[in-house]
Order: C-alpha cells, then sequence, then structure tokens
C-alpha cells in the first residue's frame, strides 16, 4: 500500500468532496447556514479576534470573504490529502480525520443564530457518506495490488478500473451536489425575481439637488456620488442574505409602549423620504477608501419607532441582521431629527443585495458598525448598560461618532509630476458636523487654506482643491480638516481599534 499515493490522495480529495458537496444540497432543505463549509467559514469570521479582522481588511479589503474560501479550501486539501493516504484497509485512520473535522462541522452549524439540532444534519450525513467512500475505495485500491494471495498482475487491472470509476463517479456526484445545493438555494429563495419586482417608493420631494461646485473635476478626485459599483462594501456575511420582501418582517420591541411587527406593506404607511448621506466604516485607516455617499430612499426610523412608542428610559436601540449581526445605536442619534433611514433604495435602484436588500439603516454621524445595519428584521429598545452589540463584544467601542478626517486624492501616490502649477485635490467628512476648514502644508512648512467645494450638508462628505507651485525633488503633502464644531482634526496616529483611525494623511511625490 505505500503504492499508488497519487491514487490515494485524489480519493481523500473525493471522499472530503463528498462530504461537502452532500453538506451543500442537504443545506438546502434544513436552511443553508447548516451546510458545513458555510457554517464554519462564518463561525470563523465570528470569533475572529479584533486584529484578525483589521488585518483581513487590510490585506484583502472587500475581498476578505473569497480569500477566507481559497484559505479554507486549501487547508481543506491538504487535509483531504493526508487523509487519503492515511488511509488503510479495515483502518480508517484517514475517515476518523473526516469525522473529528464534522465534528468541528457540527458545533460550527449549531452555533449559527438560530440553529437548532438539525442543523447537525448535512455534515453528519456527509461525513459518513465521506468516511464510507473512502474506505471502500482504499480497499478497491489494496486489491488491485494483491488478488487471490498472489501480487498483482498487469492483468489484475480490474479492481483499479473499478477504483477510477468508483472514485471518478464519486467526484462527479460531488461536484453536482455541490452546485445543485448552491442553486437551489438560491432558487427558492426567489430573492432575485423579488428585487427585479421591487417598487421603489416616491418620496414627495427628492433630496436636495446637488449645487454646481459641489463636486471638484480635477481628473482622479473623487466624485461627489459614489457608483453603487465603487461603494465600499463591508460586512461578515460569507454568504450575502436572500430576503424577500414578502418575508421580511420587522419586529419593534423590549423598551416600548407596545410591541409591533410590521410587514413589507406596513411600509407603505409612512412617508418616504430621499437623502445623500455619507457612510464611513470605523476600519479605515488614515487615507483609506472605506468611505462612500449614495442617494437613499427610505423611511424616517422615528416614524417607524413612534409605532411602538419608546420608552425614555430606553438609550440603546439594539438592531439584528437576519443572519444574527447586531449593531447598538444611541437611541439619542435616531430620535434627534437627524435623518436617520431606514433606507430601501440607493442611487435610485432598490439596494443592491451586499448593501443590505431589502432594508438597511443608514444613521449619519456614526460609524456603520454602531449604525448602518443591513438585512434588518429586528429592532429592541434596551439600555447600553444590559445589551452588547457584534462588534463591541470584539473590543470595539460601544458608541462611535465618526471622526474628522480628510484625504488626498491627486496628485498620486508616489506620482511624478512637473514643476510649476498642481492641482492638489481631495476629500473630508465630519458627518453631522460639517466640514468647515481644510488645510494643506508641504514638507512640513506653514499651512494653506485649501478652497472647499460647496457644502451638500453636514451628512456628507467635502471635496476641495489646492493650487501649489511645485518645484523639484521629493515632497510630502499633509492635509488636515476641521470640523463645524471648530475642531481641527487629530493629528495623534492611532489605529482603527477601538473608535477609529486619527492622525493626518499625507503623501509623497517627486517633481521634476
Ligand atoms: N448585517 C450587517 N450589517 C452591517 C454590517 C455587518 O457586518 N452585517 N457591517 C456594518 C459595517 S461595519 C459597515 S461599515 C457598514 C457598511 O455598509 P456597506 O457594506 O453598505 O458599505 O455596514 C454595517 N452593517
Ligand atoms: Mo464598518
Amino acid at each position: 500500500m505505500a503504492r499508488h499515493r497519487a491514487a490515494r490522495a485524489f480519493a481523500g480529495l473525493v471522499a472530503f468532496g463528498v462530504v461537502l458537496g452532500v453538506g451543500e444540497l442537504l443545506g438546502v432543505l434544513i436552511g443553508p447556514a447548516s451546510s458545513p463549509f458555510y457554517a464554519v467559514g462564518a463561525t470563523t469570521v465570528d470569533r475572529a479576534p479584533a486584529w484578525a479582522r483589521e488585518f483581513a481588511i487590510d490585506t484583502f479589503g472587500t475581498s476578505d470573504k473569497p480569500a477566507l474560501f481559497i484559505g479554507m479550501s486549501v487547508i481543506l486539501a491538504v487535509l483531504a490529502v493526508g487523509a487519503g493516504l492515511l488511509e488503510q484497509p479495515g483502518r480508517p485512520r484517514g475517515g476518523l480525520v473526516i469525522l473529528a473535522l464534522a465534528a468541528v462541522g457540527v458545533y460550527a452549524a449549531l452555533s449559527r443564530p438560530g440553529a437548532t439540532a438539525v442543523a447537525a444534519l448535512p455534515t453528519v450525513v456527509g461525513a459518513l457518506a465521506g468516511a464510507a467512500l473512502l474506505q471502500y475505495s482504499i480497499r478497491l485500491l489494496a486489491r488491485s495490488d494483491v488478488r487471490d494471495g498472489v501480487p498483482a498482475t498487469p492483468a489484475s487491472g480490474w479492481p483499479r478500473r473499478r477504483f477510477l470509476t468508483v472514485v471518478g463517479s464519486a467526484a462527479a456526484v460531488a461536484v453536482a451536489a455541490g452546485a445543485t445545493g448552491r442553486y437551489l438555494t438560491d432558487r427558492l429563495t426567489r430573492a432575485v425575481e423579488d428585487r427585479a419586482r421591487f417598487l421603489i417608493p416616491r418620496p414627495a420631494r427628492p433630496a436636495a439637488s446637488v449645487p454646481a461646485g459641489t463636486e471638484v473635476t480635477v481628473p482622479g478626485a473623487t466624485p461627489f456620488l459614489t457608483s453603487p459599483a465603487e461603494f465600499y462594501r463591508i460586512d461578515t456575511a460569507l454568504r450575502v442574505p436572500r430576503l424577500r420582501t414578502a418575508d421580511w418582517r420587522l419586529r419593534i420591541h423590549g423598551m416600548v409602549e407596545r410591541e409591533v411587527t410590521l410587514t413589507w406593506d406596513d411600509l407603505a404607511a409612512f412617508e418616504p423620504v430621499e437623502r445623500i448621506l455619507t457612510l464611513t466604516c470605523v476600519s479605515n485607516e488614515v487615507g483609506g477608501d472605506l468611505a462612500g455617499n449614495a442617494r437613499w430612499i427610505g423611511y424616517r426610523m422615528s416614524d417607524l419607532l413612534a409605532r411602538a412608542g419608546v420608552r425614555p428610559d430606553a438609550d440603546m436601540l439594539l438592531s439584528t441582521s437576519v443572519d444574527g449581526f447586531t449593531c447598538g445605536t444611541p437611541v439619542d442619534a435616531v430620535l434627534d431629527g437627524r435623518d436617520a433611514l431606514l433606507a430601501v433604495a440607493m442611487n435610485g435602484e432598490p439596494l443592491p443585495f451586499e448593501h443590505g436588500y431589502p432594508a438597511r439603516q443608514v444613521v449619519p454621524g456614526l460609524y456603520g458598525y454602531v449604525s448602518a445595519t443591513k438585512w434588518v428584521v429586528d429592532w429592541e429598545l434596551t439600555r447600553f448598560d444590559r445589551a452588547e452589540a457584534y462588534w463591541t463584544r470584539r473590543g470595539w467601542a460601544e458608541k462611535a461618532p465618526v471622526r474628522t478626517a480628510s484625504r488626498i486624492d491627486v496628485p498620486a501616490a508616489f506620482g511624478r509630476l512637473e514643476p510649476g502649477p498642481v492641482i492638489v485635490a481631495g476629500t473630508a467628512w465630519a458627518q453631522h458636523r460639517g466640514i468647515d476648514r481644510v488645510e494643506v502644508r508641504v514638507d512640513g512648512g506653514p499651512w494653506n487654506d485649501a478652497v472647499l467645494a460647496e457644502e451638500y450638508s453636514l451628512d456628507t462628505w467635502r471635496q476641495w482643491t489646492w493650487r501649489w507651485d511645485a518645484t523639484p525633488g521629493t515632497h510630502v503633502l499633509e492635509v488636515r480638516a476641521t470640523d463645524g464644531e471648530g475642531r481641527v482634526q487629530d493629528e495623534q496616529r492611532r489605529p482603527p481599534i477601538p473608535d477609529g483611525a486619527t492622525g493626518w494623511h499625507s503623501r509623497t511625490v517627486t517633481v521634476g
């Protein structure tokens, strides 16, 4: 049995494929969160320490999920090859590897939000099928070596052919089961059709128009409105939830006068509004691009909450998404008259699935992790001294107003410029306080006032330009903003954890 290394490795890979494929297909019946691959990935994301999340976002950005999937696949492939090489007729040591991993899968599936005992089933059935296949195929391989006590000759090739047929068909079945599982999960939810038929509510008045001069016209500058393709995406969802409006509910409960559950049709009773609002992520590094500005249509969160009647001693709105993510927003911020929205449309379209279809929150002035729950289905009125939200439990601040930030977008980093006049351009934000001043300096020299673009509102970012007479040499450009309350952006360099990065953005350019 020292022979056939490649064949045994292949048998191991196929056995693992069977575990995952069968798990995926059974997951259709029991719920997509019960498929072992998904459950382990999602639990990894939820259990990851804060530094790991920052590392993933810094390294892979919005591709952090594909990166996790690839990482998991590589680890599984190595283990699968190992299991294949370990397995022996009558001694299913590879099968034990499969069962040990299945225990991890079962644990993960059972710890998904709302999981019941049946969530273990896809993993258990898949693992038994995989382990059985591995033992059977290794026996076939052994028989191709020795038949009736006589060493194999080329003539005794039938068990080997049998091995190839069995393992080959199992591979095909595993791939088909996995693909069918994924396809059915998407089809059964019918969310794509639902979104295609979605009727965007029409606000009586559109958002205030964007005055000329809000957007700077320098090539390479950040557009005032972010296109959906450019809008950053940050969330913990390994599979984007696919929720139909017909299945959507918003349950408002906890410290309220009367509990209410709103259906999608109930929303029609509320007044739709349209607003342009800038959303930013606490994980954004100084100079980073985890910020976007969009045109949102939705309902005032305060209108919806009035239905339930918020009791005066509640200070936290704990919102939960359909996949179990939670967010704690100060009740004050939702009720103080700012445009805190339950948004249902973004840039004239139903929300993209990745951005929260069919409904998500947008609250000006607060980082996304404490305010912007996507796929939101539950609002509990509670208190900060009683409840803790997803990221707070993982070491992030319980409250997180957006910090004043500014960024140089043009010229590009480490660009080469001609001496003479150069337009430096960028953006700055301090949502709900506004930007009153932006200054730029060169090589640590005196600060120069940048020209501010037109202010759209306190809740949106503000573009700026500054004309620089560039002289030959290598130079460092730095920027800082002052918010609408007269406070200058914090110079001290701090990492995003626990409540947002601080420090001035700088860019090095070479002239001449
Ligand atoms: N359900 C859910 N909502 C969520 C998150 C999440 O992980 N799950 N992440 C939040 C964070 S950290 C941010 S910054 C914003 C990002 O919104 P976007 O992906 O639409 O840009 O969504 C927030 N809402
Ligand atoms: Mo975020």
